[in-house]
């Protein structure tokens, strides 16, 4: 009785040791990608991110180039996006492409779609690098329905040798709604709370002068 007890408590004590034994999950790698800047923040709840804005305001994303997990023997030298938005919403007003990739050897603007080919040199490891901005004004039609307004995909990345870097590229799309500002949820249960005072204090006032 005393061993099959003993037992029990070294199954228990090797329970724990696997247990704490369980390592906690990596950090993702760093990739080749892209992304931009403003991110928007969650207005509404859904998967899009949201942008506050109003008619008029004037609205920058910032495109960022992270150069991380290329093969050693390889360095990115031409990079391919294409960024599309919502023509009722945004009114495109300029691009810019920046050094190291600011030489742009192709670039296609359609009503609401822009294709950009940047070309730079021997770019590796690198973090958080700009190369480019796009512009807006925010029209008129700005509405706050949950579908995107602007977004970005990385088309493709070329190495020094003019080859598409293999499978890191496939096609990572990022997106962000704009909304115009709505009353705050929240003030509203206060809101009615006041006004059922109000009625209360009526009716009170009515009953004392019948
Ligand atoms: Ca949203
Ligand atoms: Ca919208």
């Amino acid at each position: 009785m005393k061993k099959s007890l003993n037992s029990l408590k070294a199954l228990a004590v090797g329970a724990a040791l696997a247990a704490a034994a369980i390592a906690a999950p990596a950090a993702p790698a760093n990739a080749l990608s892209l992304s931009f800047e403003n991110t928007g923040t969650s207005l509404d709840g859904d998967v899009i991110k949201d942008i506050e804005v109003a008619v008029g305001d004037l609205l920058v994303f910032d495109l960022l180039l992270e150069t991380f997990g290329v093969a050693t023997d390889d360095t990115v030298n031409t990079v391919q996006y294409k960024l599309t938005w919502d023509k009722a919403e945004l009114g495109f007003q300029g691009f810019n492409a920046f050094d190291p990739l600011g030489t742009i050897s192709e670039m296609n603007l359609a009503s609401n779609v822009l294709t950009v080919k940047s070309i730079g040199s021997a770019l590796r490891n690198l973090s958080g690098l700009q190369v480019g901005r796009i512009n807006f004004k925010v029209l008129a039609g700005l509405d706050n329905s949950g579908a995107t307004d602007f977004s970005s995909e990385f088309l493709s990345a070329l190495d020094e040798d003019g080859d598409t870097l293999p499978n890191l590229v496939s096609s990572q799309v990022q997106t962000v709604e704009v909304q115009q500002a709505v009353p705050t949820p929240a003030l509203l249960p206060g809101l009615i709370g006041m006004g059922m005072a109000l009625v209360r204090k009526r009716r009170n006032q009515a009953e004392q002068a019948a």
